[in-house]
Order: structure tokens, then sequence, then C-alpha cells
């Protein structure tokens, strides 16, 4: 299945958006003419609306550092490569930085934080990113194509959570595919979780080393464990692996391995890992089937135990999240493409996440629905 949007009412305001400037990422009042336009869903469609309108982002990885909201997303861009299974066309050049003082505030979009074009072993496709912090010192870590095709982790440092950022001359040893989500527990050690499938590349790195002429999608093997996330420990100073990266297994109720037929439920990218009242959350994106799925577990290192999904599919092929608690209550970042209806061209967004009593996670609808008729924020 072609990771093309899944609802391309869209399709022609953004044609007409990207045919009339020069720089279409920054063009947030035509963005909003072309939509109108061409009739698109009303903004009071969606359950909430994007943060910001200048540029194109996705893939938003949250953090609450000194009572601020940091949040680093993938910065879309308008590229000349159709769109194939591979994700050929999220083809991402830089990083900029949001801020917020509070949710539903203002936001303060970033300069460049980082540009492949300073990252000395990256050639292309600045994929999702995250943070950390240790110290007085923020990690920006990041996946990206080096020279020879094949995908690998990145970090850089600074002493401002906006930026910029200094590129480490190589990407982390032993780092492949796609996704890093950094997750720091509570006796301060970080773990980061990583990987994707299909163009993420996951099922090429199966026997340690990348191989180029590896499956397209994945394992090819329905009826077999899926491909599953890698976790590993970070090093005292934050810079590579502390370990060979594990595998992180997202079991059935009965203890089994999701499997590799399993779209609805299986891993496919988009890690993130937090915790609520002990245990750790495992949450990803299921991609070709468009949902947000987690998985709890005793153990940063899983197993996680299935247990269903955070959010139905957005606009647009697929999103991709994190989940951060602020203020006593806690958020789920995401992105659809409500103002391109260009699955390249995103936008991320925040909206409430609620615990049932038992700890589940209630699946959140991206759309208005009579339930959430007048609750919709920010
Ligand atoms: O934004 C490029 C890729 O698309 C990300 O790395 C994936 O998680 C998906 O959002």
């Amino acid at each position: 299945m072609m990771r093309k949007s899944i609802l391309t009412f869209g399709a022609v305001a953004a044609a007409a958006l990207t045919a009339g400037c020069q720089q279409p990422a920054d063009t947030s009042a035509n963005a909003t003419n072309a939509q109108q336009a061409a009739g698109k869903r009303p903004a009071s469609d969606y359950l909430s609306q994007p943060l910001v309108k200048d540029i194109f982002t996705a893939d938003p990885s949250a953090h609450v550092w000194n009572g601020k909201i940091y949040v680093y997303p993938s910065h879309d861009i308008d590229g000349p490569t159709p769109e194939d299974d591979l994700g050929s066309h999220f083809e991402m050049r830089d990083y900029r930085v949001l801020r917020m003082d509070r949710i539903g505030g203002p936001v303060t979009l970033g300069p460049v934080a980082l540009d492949v074009d300073d990252v000395p072993w990256a050639e292309k496709q600045m994929w999702a990113p995250d943070a950390a912090k240790k110290g007085d010192t923020y990690y920006l870590y990041f996946p990206a194509k080096d020279k020879e095709g094949a995908f690998r982790i990145g970090v850089a440092t600074s002493k401002d959570p906006m930026g910029p950022f200094k590129a480490q001359p190589q990407p982390i040893k032993g780092s492949y595919s796609i996704d890093p989500a950094v997750f720091t527990d509570d006796d301060g050690q970080s773990y980061m979780y990583f990987g994707g499938i299909w163009g993420g590349q996951l099922q090429r790195n199966v026997n340690g080393a990348y191989d180029p002429n590896g499956s397209k999608t994945d394992l090819g093997q329905d009826d077999k464990p899926a491909l599953a996330p890698r976790v590993a420990k970070m090093t005292g100073d934050m810079l590579e692996f502390a370990e060979t990266p594990r595998v992180v297994q997202i079991v059935d109720d009965q203890g089994k391995p999701l499997l590799g037929g399993d779209h609805d439920r299986r891993f496919f990218e988009a890690s993130w890992m937090h915790k609520y009242k002990g245990k750790y959350y495992f949450s990803y994106s299921t991609g070709d089937t468009h949902y947000l799925a987690y998985g709890t577990g005793d153990s940063p290192y899983g197993p996680f135990t299935y247990k269903g999904r955070i959010m139905e599919p957005v606009e647009g092929w697929t999103t991709h999240h994190s989940i951060v608690e602020w203020n006593g209550k806690w958020w789920l970042f995401y992105a659809d493409t409500q103002l391109s209806g260009q699955t390249r061209l995103r936008n991320v967004k925040v909206t409430e996440l609620h615990y049932n009593p038992d700890g589940t996670i209630q699946t959140i609808n991206p759309f208005v629905t009579e339930a959430t008729q007048g609750t919709a924020k920010p």
C-alpha cells in the first residue's frame, strides 16, 4: 500500500498552494485560502488545530523543561520526489524547535536548529527527531540517510533547547533505522527506542549490518513474530549506546509476540515511551493501518502487552506522536495534513489524553464527534 493520504480531499488545495509560491512551506495565509477555495473540511471538524501555520511540521516529540513545553518536530518541505512506499517524498533538510509557555498559548517557532549540511555523515531525509536534557546540555537525536542510503541515528548538542545544535561527526555507533525516542527513567538512566519498517529500513538491518538489497517492506512472514522496535541504554554522556540494541517485544494478552500479519496491532514506526503510575507505556504507529497503539510493561526493556489504540486514523497517511505530562494533565502531540491535504506536508497538533481508572488510555478520535463537540482545543 502506497504511503499516500487516505483522505485526499485536500490535494487540490495543496496543489494550488505549491504551484503559486516559491516557498510553499512558509505561506500560511495562502494555505488557508487555498483550502477554503477547494472546499476542504472546515477547521471545526478537527479535534485540535495546527500549532504552527508558518511552516509544515510532523513527528512532534514534546518535552517539558524549566516549566516550558518544547516540541521537536520534523520540518516538512515540498520536494520533487514522487510518493512511494519507502517515504522517499519525505525530503526534510533541517529542524526547527517550537516553544510554548502553556498549552493553548502562543507558540514560538525557533530558527534553524540543525541543517543536514552541518552533519558531516548525513546526506538527506532528516526524519523524526527527539531530544533529551542532561545537566545543562540538550541533545537532539535524529535519523538521516548516510551517503550509502542507509538510515543512521545522529546526535547534536546545545546549551539552548531551541538550538542551534552542533552535530557529532559520526552517527551513533551501532545505530540504524529511524525514529529515535529517548526516555529517561526515574533513576536518571536514559534509553533510546528506535526503528521503523518499510522506508525505515528495520527489515534491512536484521543481520547486524545494513543490507541494501533487503526487503522493501517487512520480513514477509505473516505467521511469524513481527519485526520489533529496538532499545538501547545510553552512555552517561548521552552520545553513544551503552549496549547492543535489544529487541522490544510487543505481546498479546497470552504473552505471544504480535505477528507480522497483524497489521492492526504490530509495530511499524514512531516509538515513544512514557511512565504513568509506575508502569511503562510503549506507544507506536501501526503505519499502513494508521493507528497509534500502545502496550504496557514493568521494565523499560519490556515486554509490553498490547492494550489498545491511542488514536484512530488522522487525515493523512500516518501520524507520529509523543505523550507528556504538563500542569497535572497528560497531552498527546500528533500530526495530520489539515493545512495541505498532502501526506508530505503535515502540521503538528496537541490534544488532552485521558486514562481510565485501570490505567488504560481512552482512544481519541482526531475529528470532532458528538461527544467531543465544544471541547476541542487548543
Ligand atoms: O516524517 C518522516 C517519517 O514519517 C517519520 O520518521 C515517520 O515516523 C513518519 O512520520
